[in-house]
């Protein structure tokens, strides 16, 4: 039974990839951080003999050190970060050292065990490594690396010493440049969500209007459980190697929101410019999307969009799922949760 060690287990992405992988047969370890309230919101439905979770943060080399020594892993998969970009502004140096110095930490622990020639590494790279200059290049494996935030810089760390310890130590070590993907169970946080939940609950009359920031910003948006399935073709390749993983089409904020409120009966009709920019329901006339400064970064990566053609030719790897299904899965996952909400509140109003 080949065994698997994931870091961000609690994540959006670690939670599909425990599902993946135990269904593939593994023994799946899970790093999960001390936290005050749960943060097991994601994977608290896996009961399963062949998972074991440990405390541990990715700022704490030791405790790294022991777990990898005592799980002895087939597979790290460096899911764990400060993954937030528009935050990463407000925390940089913590962001350089979680999700740029963490990299490191792990990749160390595995040199010093004696487990650089046995352990397969997965990194998890971004898209955020680009530019993103509108009219710029379609993202490929070849494309200049130039990120625009303190999250993308501490990314460039996590890339370059991955390549660095392949390369030096002949590690099976890659970095999946993935771009956005989305699911229902992407942080709140997150432009997509934010607009899923939020047109869930404007429809239900629980939420009045939604503020945004950019809406003009561009992104290549795939569905979350297609892109798990990526990172473990990496591992199973012949070669280490880094991959850019994406849908290959894009679609900015605004469009986001158009689909998503169609979905629940609200046609957006846009009116102004720039912060002054609103969506208005045609039907009722009302303001549903606000634009607010608060949500602009001090620099932004405009337009994302990622050549997925190495990945498709070498790992045989496609993503499945349509921009539309997408948004329609995660507005139709955040109707019940907004339903449950207003019962809730019915309740303790009654
Ligand atoms: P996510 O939902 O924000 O999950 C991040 C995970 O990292 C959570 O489990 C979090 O724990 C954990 N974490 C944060 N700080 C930590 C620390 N100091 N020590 C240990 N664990 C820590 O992110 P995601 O969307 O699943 O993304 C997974 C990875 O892919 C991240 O590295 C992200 O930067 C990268 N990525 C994501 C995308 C995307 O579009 N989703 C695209 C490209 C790359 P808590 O649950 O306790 O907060
Ligand atoms: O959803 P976002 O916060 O995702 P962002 O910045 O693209 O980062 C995500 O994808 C990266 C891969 O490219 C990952 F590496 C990273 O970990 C994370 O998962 O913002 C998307 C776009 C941005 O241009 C942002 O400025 O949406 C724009 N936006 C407009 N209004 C907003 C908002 N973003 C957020 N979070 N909130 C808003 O109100």
């Amino acid at each position: 039974m080949k065994k698997a060690f994931i870091t961000g287990v609690t994540g959006q992405d670690g939670s599909y990839l425990v599902e993946f992988l135990l269904e593939k047969g593994y023994q799946v370890h899970g790093l999960q951080r001390r936290s005050a309230c749960s943060n097991q919101e994601r994977i608290f439905q896996i009961k399963n003999s062949n998972f074991f979770l440990h405390y541990g943060d990715l700022g704490d080399s030791g405790n790294l050190i022991s777990l990898l020594k005592e799980i002895c892993p087939d597979e790290v998969y460096n899911l764990a970060a400060q993954s937030d970009v528009g935050i990463s502004w407000k925390i940089p140096e913590y962001t350089g050292n979680i999700t740029g110095l963490g990299v490191l930490r792990i990749l160390e622990g595995l040199r010093v065990l004696g487990l650089a020639k046995k352990t397969k590494f997965y990194q998890a790279s971004t898209s955020e490594l680009f530019s993103g200059k509108p009219g710029g290049p379609i993202n490929d494996e070849n494309t200049a690396l130039e990120p625009q935030s303190p999250y993308g810089a501490a990314k460039l760390y996590g890339f370059w010493i991955t390549k660095i310890y392949r390369q030096a130590y002949q590690m099976f070590a890659c970095n999946g440049i993935l771009h956005n993907h989305e699911s229902p169970r992407r942080g709140e946080n997150f432009v997509t969500r934010k607009i899923t939940l939020a047109a869930a609950k404007i429809s239900l009359g629980i939420q009045d209007k939604l503020l945004l920031g950019n809406l003009l910003a561009k992104r290549d948006w795939g569905y979350a459980g297609d892109f798990i399935e990526a990172m473990w073709l990496m591992l199973q390749a012949k070669e280490p190697d880094d991959f850019i993983i994406a849908t290959g089409q894009n679609h900015s904020v605004k469009e986001f929101c158009e689909i998503a409120f169609k979905e629940v009966g609200f046609e957006i009709i846009w009116q102004g410019e720039g912060v002054n920019e609103r969506g208005i329901d045609k039907k009722s006339g009302k303001v549903i999307v606000e634009v607010s400064a608060d949500f602009f970064r001090p620099a932004e990566v405009e337009c994302l969009l990622g050549d997925n053609s190495k990945a498709r030719e070498k790992l045989g790897w496609a993503p499945k799922t349509s921009f539309e299904q997408l948004v329609k899965i995660m507005v139709q996952s955040d109707l019940i949760k907004a339903k449950k909400e207003l019962q809730l509140k019915n309740f303790k109003n009654s």
